[in-house]
This record gives C-alpha cells, structure tokens and sequence, in this order.
C-alpha cells in the first residue's frame, strides 16, 4: 500500500530546477569537509508533528486527515508506521523521534497501553530493517494526559510522579528495544503557573529524583546512548523550569546530572527564551553538553511555539557553524521539530516543507563551511583577544597574578590608551559576502 501517492523519491537536481518535489542544495553524499551531507546532518523525522498533528489549534479542529483511513485507532497507529518509513524513504531521512503515545494509542490501562507499545514497537522494528531508518531519540508523552495537569516529575501528587515513572521507564525500555541512541526529557508541564500554590524546592528535587532513576535504569538495561535535556521558559506552564540551557546546566550541575545529560537544543524555544538559536547553542558547546538539536522556527511577531520548518538560511548557517566547532553531531543529530501551517493542509505540503527545511539546512552547512575556510570570522574574534596571549594578558589568564599586582600595572599604565574596533558592521557584511 502507498500513501504519499503520485510523489516518487525526492532527489538533488541542484539549485536551478523548477521541481518543487526536488531538493535544491541537499545531496545526501555530497563531500563537505570529510563527511557526506547525510552524516553531517542527521535528519530526524518528529513523528508527532509528521504523522499525528492534523492542524488544529485552539480555535478550531483539524484540516489535515490523519487517521491513514483507519477508524480503529490501533489500526490506524500501523498504517501510520507503513506511512512513515515511506515518507522517510522518499525523502531520504535516515531518522526519526517519537513519544510513546505518537506511535501506539494510549490504552485504557497503563497495562493495555504498554502492551500497545509492544506491539507497535515490533511493526517499527520490522519496518526499520525493511528500509535501514534508526532512532534518534525516543521520549514519554508526559503532559497531554489530564493526570499531568499539574506536571509530572514535579506534580505534587506522588501518585502522578509514580505513574510519570512507570511511563518513562516503558518508553526508555521501547527506545532501547528500538535501539536508540538518545532519550529526550522535555518538560512539558514541569514549572508552575504562581508561586502561590508552589513548593519549588521540592518540584526541583523530584524532578532531579526522577531523572536520576530514569538514568539508573536505562543504564541497568543497557542504554549506552545519551539524555537530552530540551530547554523552554514556557508554554504551557507559565513559567518553566528548564528555561534555557544556562538553566538547566545549573540545575544539572546541582542536582550531579551533569554528566548524563546533553542539551537538545530547539530554535523557537530560544526564541522564546529571548535567546538567539546561535547563543544556546554556543552555551551548550561552550560548556561540553551539545547534544542534539529540534529544528524549526518561530515568528519574531509571536510568543508562541509555532513550530515552523526552518527557512531562514542566516539561522541555519551559524547553527551549522556551532555544530562543526562542537565536533558534529554524536548521539544527537537535526530533528524537525515542525509542522506544516494549518493552511498546508496537503500530503503534499509536508513533502515541500521538508525539502525547505532540509534544503535550507544543507545551505547552513554548506556556508558554515565557507564561514570556517575564509576564516576571516575566527581571525578577527582571534585578533580581538590578542591581549591575554602575552604579558599581563597571558599572567591573568594563567591564574599568575594577584591583585596588588594588577594594581601596580594599572597605576603605572596610567589609563587604557587604545581599544580596538569590534567592527560588528564589517563582519555582518562578511557574512553577505559568504552567503551570496
Ligand atoms: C514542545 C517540544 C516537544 C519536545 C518533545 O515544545 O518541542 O515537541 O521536542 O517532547
Ligand atoms: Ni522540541
Ligand atoms: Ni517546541
């Protein structure tokens, strides 16, 4: 059976061609820097937005079928998966991410809903060795369920932070099964709504309890892969606690985490954490926890998530220039985390929203490339700090001077006689130069 019918493989036909089901500037194995675009990018599928989301919002229902004309929802959760890996397939996306409750319905029970998971997760399995897809990262569903209305790790109804950790442990043993190599924690409902009804020490605590047993765990059974903790300051909780990624490294760094865990950096979240995508990013390669990335775009006139496949190349080229200086991706790789607007309501427009997203990732790559060989970039930022490579500089920076010292070369010096350009403008205009 053929879903995505009428759309044959998608192919590279270069930046000239008209065919809007072709890719422009993707080529899979095309060599840039010693390695294929495909491997430099890893492109993930996010089953929640690709396969389930049918555009709803809060004002209205859905204007995209996707019950994979099925009515009985375990029915339809397998043709679902025989859609994915063929949507997959003729896009060449060699990944994809999932929450349990994309993949298989949520049951009755948490028994009959881990049974579910069984099920589907051997569908998947087969399906995965049919067409040679992996797993970037799996994650449990812990927020759409009205039992999560008050969070889960840091609901404060133990009985909801014991179910939230039965939840996790199926998913991470699914993850494992699915042999993936990371496993996300996004905390959807993990923050408070006032601090009126709110003992956020102890939220805090649970939370960093139940991270810590999911890890134990996943070790136990032989997850190898790493934790990927997803920063967002908001919505749905009004304030939440994983902000942004300084945020959360504090958190991890308190509560001894920091060694698991890797951030899973989204584009619109920094958005929302008035950030830009390129400062999280830096944050977390600055501090050793790079570790994958949710792929999309928000709209600067919007304070919400919109989730919107990324198409801005001036992004995508100083996210691809992080990801070279941070040594690539390892477990992690570029999860669209994006869906297709409520007006592209056609089988067709996620095929086109994909190559957008593909195609101006795989241009972020190829001028992040050209960014690193010019090398007028990291000349300048080089040049910039010239002053902590010799004398008093180089002392301060070796831990070789005292107070009373830089005292003496202070009064001696008598003021600060030149400082140079940041030349902010020139560089701006370099980038131009590198992108047109
Ligand atoms: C929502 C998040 C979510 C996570 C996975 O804003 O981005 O989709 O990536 O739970
Ligand atoms: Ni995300
Ligand atoms: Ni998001």
């Amino acid at each position: 059976m053929e879903f995505y019918k009428g759309i044959g493989k998608i192919k590279y036909e270069g930046k000239d061609s008209k065919n809007p089901l072709s890719f422009k500037f993707y080529n899979p194995d095309e060599v840039i820097a010693g390695k294929t675009m495909r491997e430099h990018l890893k492109f993930a599928m996010s089953y929640w937005h690709t396969m389930c989301a049918e555009g709803t919002d809060m004002f209205g229902v859905g204007t995209i079928v996707k019950d994979y004309g099925e009515t009985d929802p375990m029915e339809s959760a397998k043709k679902k998966a025989y859609a994915a890996f063929e949507l997959m397939d003729k896009l060449s996306i060699d990944y994809y991410c999932f929450h349990d409750r994309d993949i298989a319905p949520e049951g009755e029970t948490l028994a009959e809903s881990n049974a579910r998971l069984d099920v589907i997760s051997d569908l998947l399995l087969e399906l995965q060795n049919k067409y040679n897809k992996k797993v970037l990262w799996g994650t449990a569903n812990c927020f759409g369920n009205k039992r999560y209305m008050h969070g889960a790790g840091t609901s404060p109804n133990a009985d909801v932070f014991a179910f939230a950790a039965a939840q996790i442990k199926k998913a991470v043993e699914i993850t494992v099964k699915l042999g993936g190599k990371g496993y996300v924690f996004w905390g959807g409902r993990e923050g408070y709504e006032t601090l009126l009804n709110t003992n956020m020490a102890l939220e805090q605590d649970n939370m960093a309890r139940l991270m810590r047993l999911t890890v134990d765990y996943a070790r136990s059974i032989g997850f190898d892969g790493d934790f990927f903790i997803e920063p967002k300051p908001k919505e749905p909780t009004k304030h939440q606690y994983d902000f942004d990624t300084a945020t959360v490294l504090a958190f991890l760094r308190k509560y001894g985490l920091d060694k698991d865990f890797k951030m899973n950096i989204e584009a619109n979240h920094a958005t929302l954490a008035a950030h830009t995508f390129q400062h999280e990013l830096r944050v977390a390669r600055d501090n050793n926890v790079f570790g994958s990335i949710d792929a999309n775009q928000g709209d600067m006139n919007l304070g919400w998530d919109t989730d919107q496949f990324p198409t801005n190349v001036y992004e995508t080229a100083l996210c691809m220039y992080e990801v070279i200086k941070a040594g690539g991706f390892v477990n992690g790789g570029l999860n669209f985390d994006a869906k297709t607007r409520r007006g592209s309501n056609t089988s067709e427009d996620i095929f086109l929203s994909y190559i957008a997203g593909m195609d101006a990732f795989a241009l972020g790559l190829r001028i992040a490339d050209k960014m690193i060989n010019d090398g007028r970039i990291d000349g300048f930022v080089a040049e910039r700090y010239a002053s902590f490579n010799s004398g008093i500089g180089k002392k301060i920076v070796d831990g070789d001077v005292t107070m009373a010292e830089l005292e003496a070369y202070a009064l001696e010096m008598g003021d600060v006689t030149t400082n140079i350009s940041g030349k902010q403008e020139y560089l701006e205009n370099v980038m131009n130069q590198l992108m047109f």
